[in-house]
Protein backbone atom coordinates (compact mmCIF):
# COMPACT_ATOMS: atom_id res chain seq x y z
CA UNK A 1 0.00 0.00 0.00
CA UNK A 2 1.47 3.31 -0.78
CA UNK A 3 -1.18 5.59 1.18
CA UNK A 4 -0.92 9.22 1.54
CA UNK A 5 -3.63 11.75 3.35
CA UNK A 6 -4.39 14.36 0.83
CA UNK A 7 -5.67 17.64 1.51
CA UNK A 8 -8.23 19.71 -0.75
CA UNK A 9 -7.38 23.08 0.66
CA UNK A 10 -10.60 25.16 -1.16
CA UNK A 11 -10.42 28.46 -1.25
CA UNK A 12 -13.10 31.50 -0.66
CA UNK A 13 -13.31 34.71 -2.65
CA UNK A 14 -10.39 36.70 -2.79
CA UNK A 15 -11.62 40.40 -3.40
CA UNK A 16 -9.41 42.50 -5.68
CA UNK A 17 -8.61 44.78 -2.90
CA UNK A 18 -7.22 41.93 -0.75
CA UNK A 19 -3.04 41.74 -0.39
CA UNK A 20 -1.43 38.54 -0.94
CA UNK A 21 -0.39 38.45 2.56
CA UNK A 22 -4.25 38.21 3.56
CA UNK A 23 -4.65 35.32 1.09
CA UNK A 24 -1.74 34.00 2.48
CA UNK A 25 -2.28 33.75 6.03
CA UNK A 26 -5.94 32.00 4.90
CA UNK A 27 -4.18 29.37 3.06
CA UNK A 28 -1.50 28.85 6.18
CA UNK A 29 -4.73 28.60 8.36
CA UNK A 30 -5.83 25.84 5.75
CA UNK A 31 -2.44 23.98 5.91
CA UNK A 32 -2.87 23.77 9.86
CA UNK A 33 -5.87 22.26 9.59
CA UNK A 34 -4.62 19.71 7.04
CA UNK A 35 -1.66 18.67 9.53
CA UNK A 36 -3.68 18.03 12.38
CA UNK A 37 -5.75 15.63 10.42
CA UNK A 38 -2.54 13.92 9.33
CA UNK A 39 -2.46 15.20 5.42
CA UNK A 40 0.81 15.36 4.25
CA UNK A 41 0.07 16.80 0.96
CA UNK A 42 -2.28 19.36 0.39
CA UNK A 43 -3.92 20.82 -2.97
CA UNK A 44 -4.96 24.73 -3.79
CA UNK A 45 -6.68 26.55 -5.90
CA UNK A 46 -5.75 27.84 -9.06
CA UNK A 47 -4.36 31.84 -8.77
CA UNK A 48 -4.79 31.17 -5.59
CA UNK A 49 -2.63 34.30 -4.25
CA UNK A 50 -5.02 36.88 -5.96
CA UNK A 51 -8.13 37.63 -6.77
CA UNK A 52 -9.26 36.30 -10.44
CA UNK A 53 -7.88 39.17 -12.54
CA UNK A 54 -8.17 37.95 -16.29
CA UNK A 55 -12.04 38.97 -15.15
CA UNK A 56 -10.24 42.74 -15.72
CA UNK A 57 -9.93 44.50 -18.51
CA UNK A 58 -6.48 45.70 -18.16
CA UNK A 59 -4.44 47.88 -20.63
CA UNK A 60 -1.16 48.74 -19.03
CA UNK A 61 1.17 46.17 -18.63
CA UNK A 62 2.41 47.62 -15.44
CA UNK A 63 -1.08 47.01 -13.76
CA UNK A 64 -1.63 43.85 -15.55
CA UNK A 65 1.98 42.87 -14.10
CA UNK A 66 1.12 43.24 -10.50
CA UNK A 67 -0.78 40.36 -10.30
CA UNK A 68 1.69 38.25 -11.18
CA UNK A 69 4.97 36.78 -9.03
CA UNK A 70 8.18 37.08 -10.47
CA UNK A 71 9.88 34.84 -7.63
CA UNK A 72 8.41 31.78 -5.78
CA UNK A 73 8.92 31.74 -3.10
CA UNK A 74 8.57 35.82 -2.44
CA UNK A 75 8.42 37.68 -0.01
CA UNK A 76 4.67 37.40 0.36
CA UNK A 77 4.63 33.31 0.08
CA UNK A 78 7.98 32.41 2.28
CA UNK A 79 5.82 32.28 5.14
CA UNK A 80 3.94 29.68 3.29
CA UNK A 81 6.39 27.42 2.68
CA UNK A 82 8.05 27.80 6.17
CA UNK A 83 4.73 26.52 7.73
CA UNK A 84 4.62 23.66 5.03
CA UNK A 85 8.04 22.80 5.90
CA UNK A 86 7.37 22.45 9.65
CA UNK A 87 4.39 20.69 8.92
CA UNK A 88 6.48 18.18 6.82
CA UNK A 89 3.29 18.90 4.17
CA UNK A 90 3.90 18.51 0.18
CA UNK A 91 1.93 21.56 -0.98
CA UNK A 92 0.83 21.94 -4.82
CA UNK A 93 -0.81 26.07 -5.59
CA UNK A 94 -1.55 28.11 -9.04
CA UNK A 95 -0.34 31.56 -9.32
CA UNK A 96 0.44 33.88 -11.91
CA UNK A 97 3.96 33.77 -13.12
CA UNK A 98 6.23 36.45 -14.44
CA UNK A 99 9.23 34.80 -15.82
CA UNK A 100 12.51 36.62 -16.09
CA UNK A 101 12.00 36.75 -19.72
CA UNK A 102 9.32 38.87 -19.47
CA UNK A 103 6.63 35.53 -20.25
CA UNK A 104 3.24 35.61 -18.15
CA UNK A 105 1.90 32.37 -17.57
CA UNK A 106 -0.84 30.76 -15.58
CA UNK A 107 1.14 28.06 -13.54
CA UNK A 108 0.93 25.77 -10.75
CA UNK A 109 3.97 24.38 -8.52
CA UNK A 110 4.44 21.04 -6.50
CA UNK A 111 6.49 20.83 -3.25
CA UNK A 112 8.04 18.14 -1.73
CA UNK A 113 7.55 17.57 1.98
CA UNK A 114 10.56 20.02 3.23
CA UNK A 115 9.10 22.63 0.89
CA UNK A 116 11.36 22.16 -2.19
CA UNK A 117 9.85 23.13 -5.43
CA UNK A 118 9.86 19.28 -7.16
CA UNK A 119 7.36 20.33 -10.28
CA UNK A 120 6.19 22.99 -11.98
CA UNK A 121 3.02 22.89 -14.49
CA UNK A 122 2.42 26.16 -16.88
CA UNK A 123 -1.64 26.17 -17.97
CA UNK A 124 -1.75 24.80 -21.95
CA UNK A 125 -5.70 25.35 -22.12
CA UNK A 126 -6.61 28.98 -22.20
CA UNK A 127 -9.98 29.93 -22.23
CA UNK A 128 -11.69 32.93 -22.81
CA UNK A 129 -10.42 35.76 -25.35
CA UNK A 130 -7.84 38.46 -25.94
CA UNK A 131 -10.29 41.51 -26.72
CA UNK A 132 -12.86 43.02 -24.79
CA UNK A 133 -16.12 41.38 -25.59
CA UNK A 134 -18.96 43.22 -25.31
CA UNK A 135 -21.05 40.14 -25.96
CA UNK A 136 -20.01 38.47 -22.65
CA UNK A 137 -22.19 39.61 -19.15
CA UNK A 138 -18.46 39.38 -18.02
CA UNK A 139 -14.69 39.15 -19.48
CA UNK A 140 -12.69 36.16 -19.16
CA UNK A 141 -9.36 37.59 -20.50
CA UNK A 142 -6.69 34.67 -19.95
CA UNK A 143 -5.93 34.27 -23.83
CA UNK A 144 -4.75 38.67 -23.05
CA UNK A 145 -2.89 38.27 -19.86
CA UNK A 146 -1.09 34.42 -20.34
CA UNK A 147 0.96 32.39 -22.88
CA UNK A 148 -0.02 28.99 -23.41
CA UNK A 149 1.98 26.40 -21.50
CA UNK A 150 5.06 25.65 -22.90
CA UNK A 151 6.04 23.00 -20.59
CA UNK A 152 3.36 20.17 -21.68
CA UNK A 153 1.76 18.00 -19.03
CA UNK A 154 5.01 16.80 -17.12
CA UNK A 155 4.47 13.78 -14.33
CA UNK A 156 6.67 13.59 -11.50
CA UNK A 157 7.93 10.62 -9.37
CA UNK A 158 7.63 12.10 -5.87
CA UNK A 159 6.06 10.84 -2.62
CA UNK A 160 6.36 7.27 -3.40
CA UNK A 161 4.33 7.70 -6.57
CA UNK A 162 3.57 9.65 -9.53
CA UNK A 163 1.97 13.09 -9.86
CA UNK A 164 1.00 15.48 -12.21
CA UNK A 165 -1.05 18.68 -12.79
CA UNK A 166 -3.20 20.97 -14.96
CA UNK A 167 -5.17 24.05 -14.28
CA UNK A 168 -8.96 24.76 -14.42
CA UNK A 169 -9.94 24.47 -18.51
CA UNK A 170 -7.46 21.72 -18.98
CA UNK A 171 -9.61 19.36 -17.13
CA UNK A 172 -11.96 19.24 -19.16
CA UNK A 173 -10.17 17.98 -22.16
CA UNK A 174 -9.42 14.43 -22.51
CA UNK A 175 -5.81 14.80 -24.13
CA UNK A 176 -4.70 16.50 -20.29
CA UNK A 177 -5.20 13.32 -18.87
CA UNK A 178 -4.14 11.17 -21.26
CA UNK A 179 -0.75 12.65 -21.80
CA UNK A 180 -0.04 12.00 -17.92
CA UNK A 181 -1.95 8.56 -18.30
CA UNK A 182 0.13 7.64 -20.92
CA UNK A 183 3.50 8.38 -18.32
CA UNK A 184 1.55 6.64 -15.65
CA UNK A 185 0.28 9.07 -13.27
CA UNK A 186 -1.18 8.33 -10.46
CA UNK A 187 -2.76 11.70 -9.09
CA UNK A 188 -3.67 14.69 -11.05
CA UNK A 189 -3.98 17.59 -8.92
CA UNK A 190 -5.74 21.01 -10.30
CA UNK A 191 -6.82 24.05 -9.19
CA UNK A 192 -9.67 25.92 -10.84
CA UNK A 193 -11.72 29.14 -10.86
CA UNK A 194 -15.11 28.50 -12.32
CA UNK A 195 -17.80 31.43 -12.57
CA UNK A 196 -21.22 30.33 -11.61
CA UNK A 197 -22.96 31.51 -14.57
CA UNK A 198 -21.82 31.26 -18.23
CA UNK A 199 -20.95 34.92 -19.43
CA UNK A 200 -22.13 33.70 -23.09
CA UNK A 201 -25.27 31.89 -22.02
CA UNK A 202 -27.06 32.81 -19.06
CA UNK A 203 -29.87 30.01 -18.90
CA UNK A 204 -26.25 27.87 -17.74
CA UNK A 205 -26.36 28.40 -14.45
CA UNK A 206 -24.44 26.57 -11.65
CA UNK A 207 -25.99 23.18 -10.99
CA UNK A 208 -25.16 22.36 -15.47
CA UNK A 209 -21.67 23.35 -14.33
CA UNK A 210 -21.61 22.03 -11.34
CA UNK A 211 -22.79 18.31 -13.55
CA UNK A 212 -19.75 19.44 -16.21
CA UNK A 213 -17.05 19.65 -13.36
CA UNK A 214 -17.64 16.93 -11.63
CA UNK A 215 -17.96 14.67 -14.95
CA UNK A 216 -14.76 15.93 -16.50
CA UNK A 217 -12.75 15.10 -13.50
CA UNK A 218 -15.02 12.02 -13.06
CA UNK A 219 -13.86 10.87 -16.55
CA UNK A 220 -9.75 11.98 -16.46
CA UNK A 221 -9.56 9.55 -13.12
CA UNK A 222 -11.99 6.61 -14.62
CA UNK A 223 -10.11 6.45 -18.27
CA UNK A 224 -7.15 6.74 -16.68
CA UNK A 225 -7.24 4.45 -13.73
CA UNK A 226 -5.83 7.78 -11.46
CA UNK A 227 -6.81 9.88 -8.72
CA UNK A 228 -7.88 13.42 -9.03
CA UNK A 229 -8.18 16.38 -7.03
CA UNK A 230 -9.62 19.03 -7.67
CA UNK A 231 -10.00 22.40 -5.64
CA UNK A 232 -12.09 25.59 -6.45
CA UNK A 233 -11.17 29.24 -5.55
CA UNK A 234 -14.93 29.93 -4.92
CA UNK A 235 -17.36 32.32 -3.42
CA UNK A 236 -18.32 36.25 -4.71
CA UNK A 237 -15.66 38.08 -5.83
CA UNK A 238 -16.45 41.87 -6.28
CA UNK A 239 -19.71 40.68 -7.58
CA UNK A 240 -18.74 37.70 -9.96
CA UNK A 241 -19.63 34.40 -7.95
CA UNK A 242 -17.75 31.67 -8.32
CA UNK A 243 -18.79 27.99 -7.90
CA UNK A 244 -16.72 25.33 -5.55
CA UNK A 245 -16.99 21.70 -5.39
CA UNK A 246 -14.06 21.09 -4.55
CA UNK A 247 -13.46 16.95 -5.02
CA UNK A 248 -11.24 14.08 -4.62
CA UNK A 249 -12.00 11.65 -7.22
CA UNK A 250 -10.57 7.42 -7.06
CA UNK A 251 -9.26 6.16 -9.77
CA UNK A 252 -12.74 4.00 -10.18
CA UNK A 253 -14.08 7.76 -10.90
CA UNK A 254 -16.07 7.70 -7.49
CA UNK A 255 -16.29 10.92 -5.69
CA UNK A 256 -14.70 10.64 -2.45
CA UNK A 257 -14.44 13.73 -0.88
CA UNK A 258 -16.75 16.74 -1.62
CA UNK A 259 -16.72 20.70 -0.66
CA UNK A 260 -20.32 21.49 0.93
CA UNK A 261 -19.55 25.48 0.49
CA UNK A 262 -18.03 28.08 -1.33
CA UNK A 263 -15.37 29.66 1.49
CA UNK A 264 -12.28 28.45 2.86
CA UNK A 265 -13.11 24.59 3.29
CA UNK A 266 -10.70 21.67 3.68
CA UNK A 267 -11.50 18.16 2.75
CA UNK A 268 -8.84 15.17 3.00
CA UNK A 269 -9.09 11.86 1.72
CA UNK A 270 -6.64 8.74 2.47
CA UNK A 271 -5.50 8.20 -1.00
CA UNK A 272 -3.74 4.90 -1.75
CA UNK A 273 -1.99 4.82 -4.97
CA UNK A 274 -2.05 1.49 -5.64
CA UNK A 275 -5.65 1.69 -6.29
CA UNK A 276 -4.28 2.77 -9.06
CA UNK A 277 -2.78 -0.25 -10.44
CA UNK A 278 -6.15 -3.18 -11.09
CA UNK A 279 -7.39 -0.19 -13.86
CA UNK A 280 -4.04 0.25 -15.68
CA UNK A 281 -3.08 -3.67 -15.71
CA UNK A 282 -7.12 -4.45 -16.93
CA UNK A 283 -9.72 -2.25 -18.91
CA UNK A 284 -6.70 0.79 -19.26
CA UNK A 285 -3.35 -1.34 -19.89
CA UNK A 286 -2.91 0.87 -22.75
CA UNK A 287 0.07 -1.03 -23.98
CA UNK A 288 -2.22 -3.59 -24.60
CA UNK A 289 -5.38 -2.23 -25.92
CA UNK A 290 -4.89 1.39 -27.73
CA UNK A 291 -4.73 1.21 -31.59
CA UNK A 292 -2.48 4.45 -32.41
CA UNK A 293 -2.82 3.74 -35.89
CA UNK A 294 -6.14 5.62 -35.44
CA UNK A 295 -6.05 8.14 -33.48
CA UNK A 296 -3.45 10.45 -35.67
CA UNK A 297 -5.70 13.19 -36.29
CA UNK A 298 -5.73 13.76 -32.36
CA UNK A 299 -2.37 15.27 -32.56
CA UNK A 300 -2.08 16.41 -36.23
CA UNK A 301 -5.13 18.28 -36.27
CA UNK A 302 -6.48 21.15 -34.17
CA UNK A 303 -9.96 21.89 -35.32
CA UNK A 304 -13.04 19.95 -36.85
CA UNK A 305 -13.02 19.26 -40.60
CA UNK A 306 -16.25 17.57 -41.56
CA UNK A 307 -16.28 14.59 -44.21
CA UNK A 308 -16.98 16.19 -47.97
CA UNK A 309 -20.63 16.36 -49.02
N1 LIG B 1 -12.26 28.92 -15.87
C1 LIG B 1 -13.30 28.25 -16.52
C2 LIG B 1 -13.13 26.74 -16.56
O1 LIG B 1 -12.70 26.15 -17.53
C3 LIG B 1 -14.83 28.06 -18.40
C4 LIG B 1 -13.66 28.82 -17.85
C5 LIG B 1 -15.95 27.85 -17.62
C6 LIG B 1 -14.75 27.55 -19.63
C7 LIG B 1 -17.02 27.13 -18.15
C8 LIG B 1 -15.82 26.83 -20.19
C9 LIG B 1 -16.96 26.63 -19.43
O2 LIG B 1 -13.51 26.16 -15.56
C10 LIG B 1 -10.93 28.86 -16.07
N2 LIG B 1 -10.19 29.65 -15.27
O3 LIG B 1 -10.41 28.15 -16.94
Amino acid sequence: MRKLVVGGAQMGAIQKADSRAHAVERMITLLDQAKAQGCTLVVFPELTLTTFFPRWYMEDQEEIDTWFEREMPGPDTLPLFDRAKEHGVAISFGYAELTPEGQHFNTSILTDRDANIVAKYRKIHLPGHAEFDTERDFQHLEKRYFLPGNMGFPVTRTMGGLFGMCICNDRRWPETYRVMGLQGVEMVMLGYNTPSVNSQKPAEGPEERMFHNKLVMQSGAYQNSTWVVGVAKAGVEDGFPMFGGSLIVNPDGQVVAEAKTENDELIVHECDLDDCTFGKQTIFDFARHRRIEHYGTIASQTGVIEPGE
